[in-house]
């Protein structure tokens, strides 16, 4: 039991390393190479950028931190359920701001929403964890049925959480190569930037889902 423990503290060691470094090469890309990030610019590439941004730094971050808040967290039971509520809630929020964004940004260039395997993928998995959301906070939470039924529900709500995060690492990595194709990036130092940030985000989420997958549940 103490050696799942403190592997599964080591891993989340891992993910808060490439957590960051993604955070950090994902900020080069857009306000280096992509000319910032602001949701009410006349300039619709700053628009798009809000999108990037606040579906990784915003939702897909935080979540993840959520799902390693009984890692992370040093304080009693209670208290890190809590925070891996609120987490979660802060993320969805942002979430929604990012997926707004995109769509404020067809609505700008005259572009029609919804046509992309990244779009279908990352809606599907935005919509699916905000009601495992609910699922969550009607179990665990309030009213919380009783502790056969919460028990009985808890492998699914870990293994649907652990499914949600690869999914929506899947759409991030589908949306950056679309996005690459797209600007025409290929063979140039930008395309090797976004790879980089591609591969963070996805060592992110191996490392998150690893850290559940070994830790000890109650
Ligand atoms: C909860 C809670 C848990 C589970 C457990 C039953 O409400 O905090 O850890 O349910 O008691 O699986």
């Amino acid at each position: 039991v103490v050696g799942y423990r403190r592997s599964a503290s080591r891993l989340t060691i891992g993910a808060h390393l490439f957590g960051v470094l993604a955070i950090v090469l994902m900020l080069i890309w857009l306000l280096h190479y992509r000319g910032g990030i602001e949701y009410d610019s006349d300039n619709p590439a700053r628009v798009f950028n809000v999108h990037p941004f606040l579906m990784f730094c915003g939702f897909i971050f935080l979540v993840g931190q959520a799902m390693m808040a009984y890692k992370s967290v040093p304080a009693a039971k209670e208290a890190q359920k809590a925070v891996h509520m609120v987490l979660h809630l802060i993320g969805i929020v942002l979430g929604i701001v990012g997926i707004a964004a995109v769509f404020r940004f067809h609505d700008m260039i005259g572009a029609e929403d919804m046509f992309s395997l990244h779009s279908w993928i990352g809606l599907t998995t935005f919509i699916m964890l905000g009601l495992q959301w609910l699922l969550g906070f009607f179990t665990y939470m309030f009213p919380k049925p009783s502790l056969g039924t919460r028990s009985r529900m808890m492998p699914w709500h870990v293994s649907f959480g652990r499914a949600l995060l690869y999914m929506a690492v899947a759409a991030a990595l589908t949306g950056l190569m679309q996005r690459e194709t797209l600007l025409n990036l290929r063979g140039h130092a930008e395309s090797r930037l976004i790879n980089f940030t591609g591969l963070c985000i996805l060592l992110f989420g191996i490392f998150v889902d690893l850290s559940v997958a070994l830790a000890h549940h109650a």
